[in-house]
């Protein structure tokens, strides 16, 4: 079912927004998505009607705060398939979901000489803290190749594989070049040699429709705020057999069963990953935001994505002076609405500029992923525009004149 952009656009007050004088177009949403009035009003409710904190008192509001902080990872939980609400742990961001597996996970099984493997797409988030683990271990970071379309290199990847890694860890989809990975068949790969599975979510379950269980991957990381959610809030899914396995990382209230003067128990599942006061209001927020998009459908999500990416790759497409660095036209169905593109001779935070005065919000530079803009794509910066729920192709037009207007200006 085709979205109604109109009516969405409604509930997002900040469309109304100008940015220099101009009528904000937003293409910026795999930064950051903006958030519906649904989502500011749950967590305006929570702060005006039940502020209280979870867990720890037995009056009626701290109950509803309680009750309303399990029900979003319940909520969250059936979202994205996981089997339970126990498997979610919320963290800041999917950035804290990674570490907190490479920190505790990775400390206990990781070993002198073990492989860690991760591909070549994969944003900081996902590199730097297999980095720092292997360093502290004497363990061995390989990386997955790409091939020239931009695809995880499965050839490559079956090579690496036979160097028996501990653990694997992908993204989902790339937040440079909007490539979906088959996160499905990679994790199968991956079990059958023996590793377990680390999916970088952050990019994905904002905008496909995700299912943990077929995916059948270990790990599982995502961010509030690219879904319609409050930022600081984000979640890590684990299989309850690993989590119970695992080490908690913090120490401090909640996530104790019992403190003695020299040693402690934990915890049950999630809370013996969540120590102290939680972000209450950002669970509110991302329940709400979870009900939005459940709402809208996440297969009608996509398809709206793909409706505008496949505009955008076309009108691209047709001016000879841009290059566009991801997958093709060809590709819309394993694609994100995620475009990143140089203009010859025109630096990318120039073209963002020149954007930004015409009231189009893109994003310019590394993004991010260094490793993949400067030593695959070729380049220190591209530019980007991405697309979400409430963008029309109108608004891709603006973007594109901007970019003509840009190449005017500096090819002079
Ligand atoms: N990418 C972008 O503009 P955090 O910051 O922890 O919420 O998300 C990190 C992250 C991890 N993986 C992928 C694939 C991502 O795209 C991001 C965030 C933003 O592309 C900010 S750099």
């Amino acid at each position: 079912m085709a979205l109604d952009v109109e009516k969405i656009r409604k509930d997002f007050p900040i469309l109304k927004t100008q940015m220099n004088g101009k009528q904000l177009v937003y293409l910026d949403s795999a930064a950051t998505s903006q958030k519906p009035k649904q989502v500011i009003n749950a967590i305006s409710r929570y702060y005006k009607t039940y502020n209280a904190n979870i867990h720890r008192a037995i009056y009626k509001i701290s109950e509803e705060a309680t009750e309303g902080y399990i029900d979003s990872k319940e909520k969250l939980a059936k979202f994205i398939h996981a089997k339970k609400g126990l498997e979610i742990i919320y963290v800041r961001n999917t950035t804290e979901a990674i570490n907190l597996v490479s920190l505790s996970w990775g400390n206990d099984n990781i070993k002198q000489g073990d492989h860690i493997l991760i591909s070549k797409m994969e944003h900081h988030s996902n590199i730097v803290p297999w980095q720092m683990l292997a360093k502290k271990k004497g363990a061995m970071l390989d990386y997955i190749e790409l091939t020239p379309s931009m695809h995880i290199d499965m050839e490559d990847y079956k090579r690496k594989l036979q160097s028996r890694p501990k653990i694997v860890a992908f993204t989902h989809a790339s937040n440079v070049l909007g490539t979906i990975n088959d996160a499905k068949l990679m994790t199968k790969l991956a079990h059958d040699a023996g590793a377990v599975v680390l999916v970088d979510g952050a990019q994905s379950v904002p905008h496909i429709p995700v299912n943990v269980q077929e995916i059948d991957c270990d790990f599982f990381a995502l961010s509030s705020h690219k879904m319609l959610g409050p930022s600081g809030i984000g979640a890590l899914y684990a299989k309850e057999a690993m989590l119970d396995a695992m080490n908690p990382l913090f120490g401090g209230g909640d996530m104790i069963r019992s403190v003695d003067l020299q040693q402690s128990t934990w915890n049950e599942l999630p809370w013996k990953f969540e120590a102290g006061t939680q972000n209450i209001e950002g669970a509110i927020g991302l329940r709400a935001a979870v009900k939005y998009l459940k709402k809208l459908g996440m297969e009608n999500v996509h398809e709206h994505e793909k409706t505008l990416t496949r505009y955008a790759l076309q009108r691209l497409s047709e001016i000879d002076y841009v290059k566009v660095h991801g997958p093709g036209i060809n590709d819309v169905e394993k694609r994100l609405g995620v475009i990143s593109f140089t203009i010859q001779g025109v630096h990318p935070h120039d073209a963002a500029a020149v954007l930004d005065s015409e009231g189009v919000a893109i994003r310019s530079g590394h993004h991010c992923a260094m490793p993949l803009v400067r030593n695959i794509i070729g380049q220190p910066a591209v530019s980007r525009m991405s697309f979400y729920i409430y963008n029309r192709e109108e608004e891709i037009d603006k973007a594109i004149d901007a970019v003509s207007k840009a190449k005017k200006m500096f090819s002079k």
